[in-house]
Order: structure tokens, then sequence, then C-alpha cells
């Protein structure tokens, strides 16, 4: 089956459509350290069919669950199965693709009028022993994380009203709460929220409704130990430019970021809104804390402009990802202050994909861990993924000493999002886990898992594991610890 021969479909992103177990996979460099006993979850996009109207973009490609299981006896297995959502399950029924455009159903075959039309492919979420594909523009889907068997939409018990859920949810360390958000709640470019959050057993405690400026785009959010922050971007939804036809986003290079902060537990008439610089746009955010004195600060990835291309070509800016400038930012916000302006201070080189302990989520923190790119390239960078490069080195930020470290991957090696895994022994910083794609000719590609001791970058990978098989980019990737693994129950 051809797909259209564009970045979004080749080399790195060919589709694989297959379901694929490989069982017993072994250390080929070092040693897996014994810490590393548990299953890496990750959602990795993947298409059954081409699409039928282009441009496309992978953002819409089959969500797969993809679990790489690090068992006691040093030992790993391979599994990834589609997730079986009801648009899955249509276009396979179908023998062909019906869903059109990226987030426009008025582009849709009619005979899936109406049908939910999220692929789950964004980041697999665990909480409470259960595991949830998300993506930011529909439910979550439950999958069993033992048969990686999709079980089906995930709605919290049948208490959540927001017709969206975020990918990227937040939990609390000391309460093992979730907090949540939905935008678009109430339907499709509608300017409306959803705040929820769980109780430690994922039971629904309080979901909330709020009005928004504009139907924004907001990847990502965070919590810190009293409050929850959503950071709405310069990206816009319009329905009309839907009906005719056109992309879900256009990014405003002159259009504020609004900051609405509450808190956690509070009431959303307790919102405040804070404006941050114009046009600027953020994914992913590392961590967020409170310093005592009434200042709130949260740590991101900033880039000038949108980084993904088909939003830029939709919103008339042309930036090749190499040339985007921003950075690693902490805004600040001072809910004394008389001025509703964040402020914002460079912290390190740009990147993406933060990682951060969990025991550190929400509270002042000493370090986090980011990709980024070799800022001495030894040759191009790999292309993949849903942003069109591959990462090609891996930084840790120490917020005490200010001190940036780091690792570069060889020539024609690329990084996907890391995981992080808590040593046993105290004062180690733990692991890094992450999937390491090596062009070794054009378009022929070898996959390994490589880990990193977290608080020694520079020595190199601690272990190698090849995987025998095509891997295509994940999104985003949740660790799990063997025990929390084996005590999941599916439903
Ligand atoms: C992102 C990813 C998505 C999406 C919207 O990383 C934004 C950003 C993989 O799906 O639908
Ligand atoms: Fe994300």
């Amino acid at each position: 089956m051809p797909f259209p021969a564009t970045p979004d479909w080749s080399g790195l992103n060919m589709p694989i459509g297959q379901e694929v177990s490989i069982k017993g996979l072994t250390a080929s460099e070092g040693k897996i350290p014994a810490d590393v006993v548990g299953a890496f979850f990750r959602a990795v996009p993947d298409p059954q069919f081409p699409p039928f109207m282009l441009p496309d973009t992978a953002l819409s490609d089959d969500g797969m669950v993809c679990r790489i299981l690090f068992n006691a006896n040093g030992t790993v297995d391979y599994d990834i199965k589609y997730v079986e959502t009801a648009r899955y399950k249509a276009e396979k029924a179908a023998g062909e693709r019906l869903f059109g455009r990226y987030r426009n159903p008025f582009t849709d075959k009619p005979q899936v009028a109406g049908v939910e039309r999220t692929v789950s492919n964004t980041t697999p979420v665990w909480h409470a022993g259960r595991l949830i594909m998300t993506k930011e523009d529909g439910p979550g889907t439950l999958v069993d994380p033992h048969t990686l068997e999709t079980i089906g939409e995930y709605d919290f018990g049948g208490t959540l009203r927001s017709k969206t859920m975020t990918a990227h949810v937040r939990v609390d360390p000391e309460t093992q709460e979730m907090f949540v958000f939905g935008y678009e709640a109430s339907g499709l470019c509608e300017p409306t929220m959803a705040y929820w959050y769980t109780d430690s057993a994922g039971k629904m405690v309080r979901e909330q409704w709020f009005d928004v400026p504009h139907c924004s785009m907001l990847h990502d959010f965070v919590i810190t130990k009293n409050y929850a922050i959503f950071p709405l971007q310069p990206t816009t939804a319009d329905l009309e430019r839907l009906k005719a036809g056109g992309p879900h986003w256009v990014h405003h290079q002159d259009m504020d970021n609004l900051i609405a902060i509450m808190p956690r537990y509070g009431d959303v008439s307790e919102m405040r809104w804070f404006r941050g610089p114009k046009g600027v746009s953020s994914f992913h955010y590392m961590n967020a804390f409170e310093d005592g004195e009434g200042r709130i600060h949260f740590d991101h990835h900033a880039t000038d402009t949108i980084a993904f291309p088909f939003i830029q070509a939709d919103s008339g800016i042309n930036v090749p990802p190499q040339a985007l400038g921003g950075g690693f930012q902490r805004w600040t916000i001072d809910l004394n202050g008389t001025s509703d302006e964040v402020s914002v201070e460079m912290l390190g080189p740009p990147g993406d994909m933060p990682r951060i302990a969990k025991a550190d989520e929400g509270r002042p923190y000493q370090r986090g861990w980011y990709c980024s790119m070799n800022p001495q390239p030894m040759g191009p960078p790999v292309m993949g993924g849903v942003v069109g490069a591959m990462f090609s080195a891996l930084l840790r930020k120490d917020f005490v000493t200010g001190a940036i470290s780091g690792y570069n991957l060889p020539p024609a090696h690329g990084m996907s999002e890391t995981v992080h895994v808590v040593a046993s022994e105290p004062g180690h910083e733990g692991w890094l886990v992450s999937i390491v794609d090596h062009e070794t000719a054009p378009n022929q590609f070898a996959h390994a898992i490589w880990i990193w001791n977290a608080g020694d970058l520079p020595a190199g990978p601690v272990a190698k594991v090849p995987v025998p098989t095509r891997l295509r980019p994940q999104v985003h990737g949740w660790w799990v610890p063997m025990a929390d693994y084996q005590a999941a129950k599916a439903g």
C-alpha cells in the first residue's frame, strides 16, 4: 500500500503496520542495571492506511501501544499492538482510510459521520494500575497492560463530561492524585475547558469547566503543590475554517501567550490570568514549583514560533527545525505582584521532551533532563518523528549549580524521549532509558534500547539492547516499576 513520499511516511517514518512480539532480548554492550526492572510503555503512531487527502500529518496516524518489558532476569521482551479505537475498527472493516484531514471531521467520508476520530497515539498514561492511551482531541482509550488488548473508551467510571482528555496528565508524588484537563471540552473548536482530578485509586473527585478567550491549543499543563497552571498557546482553531475544509490550527505570531492559574483544589471562579510573550510556542513543561514568596516558576521548552512544519505552512510561516529560535526557559508569575506579565529567564539550549524524577513533580527540584541537538553536528540529523528531525543529544540541567552536562549521539544516530527509572542506591540519580535509531545506510535503520546513568551522561550509555525489528519513532513513553505492572488489573 503506497504512502505519500513526504517526511511523515518515509525514511524512519516509513509505516510498519505490524503487531510484533519478540521475547528474550539481551544487552549487546554493557549490562542492564539491576534497578531497571519494569515496563517501558510507548505510544507509537503508525497508520493502517494512507491518507486520501493531502497534505496530512503523522499526528493523525493510528496509535500503537508498545511495551518493552525489562524482566528481573535481565532479559527484555518487546511487544507492540494497535490501539483499537472506533476509528481504527471502522477503517479496518472498510479496508481503507475513511477519516480525512487532521482534526477536521468535515473532510471525512460520510459513513463515519459521528464516529469518534481520536487515534490515542500520544502518551501511554499510567495511573492506579490502569493504562490509558491518550490524544488531546478525544477521550482516552483503556488498554490491558498485560495483553495490550484494547478495552475501550475511558470515561473515569462513567463520570467524565469532557469530550477530550489531554495526553499530559500530572500525578502528585505524595497524594498520587491525578490532575487532568481537556480543551475543546464541549465540542469541536469550542472555547471551553475542563479540569478534573482523581484520588489515588483513579476515582473522579471533581470536574469543573471554564471558558477561555479563544479556542487555543493546550498540549500540556503543570501543577505545583497548591496550584494548577494552564498555558494557552497563540495557536487557535476556527469552526468556519474547518467547514471550508481548512486546517484545525493557525499560529498567530502577534498573539499573547495566556497563562491561567487557580488553586488546584479550588474553584474555577478563583482563576487568574497572566500574559506571556507574543507568538512563542511551547509544547512540553518540565516542571513547576512555588518559591514560598508568592511566585510560581514553570520550566519549559519554548520556540519563537510553532515548530510543526504543517502548522507553519497553514500559518504562512516557514522556519525549518534547525533555524527555530528559543530555548529552555523558566517563566515566572508573581501572585503578589502588580504585573500580569510573566518574566522569562533562559535556562539552557533548545530541545524538548523534558523528564524529571516523579518524586519532584510540582516541587522545587534540583535536576531535569531533556533531548537536544548536538551543537557540533557530525552530519545532518536523522529525519523522523512527528516534528521531522530526531534528537541527537541528551542533556542534564542542574538547577542548583546551573550546570548543564550531556551526551552527544554518534553520527547518523537519533533518539526519542527518555523515561526515568529510580535507583535503589541512596543519592544515585537513577537511569534514563530511550530508543536510539541508527541510520546504517540511506533508509536502512537499526534500533536499540540505550540506558544512561542519569547522574553521569558524559560517560555514555551503560547498556545497549538491540531490537531486531523496524521501529517507528514514539511520541511519549511512561515507566512502570515491575511491582506496579504485575499488580495491575485490566479494567
Ligand atoms: C502533539 C502531538 C500530537 C498531537 C498534537 O507533540 C500535538 C505534540 C501525537 O499527537 O495530536
Ligand atoms: Fe506531548
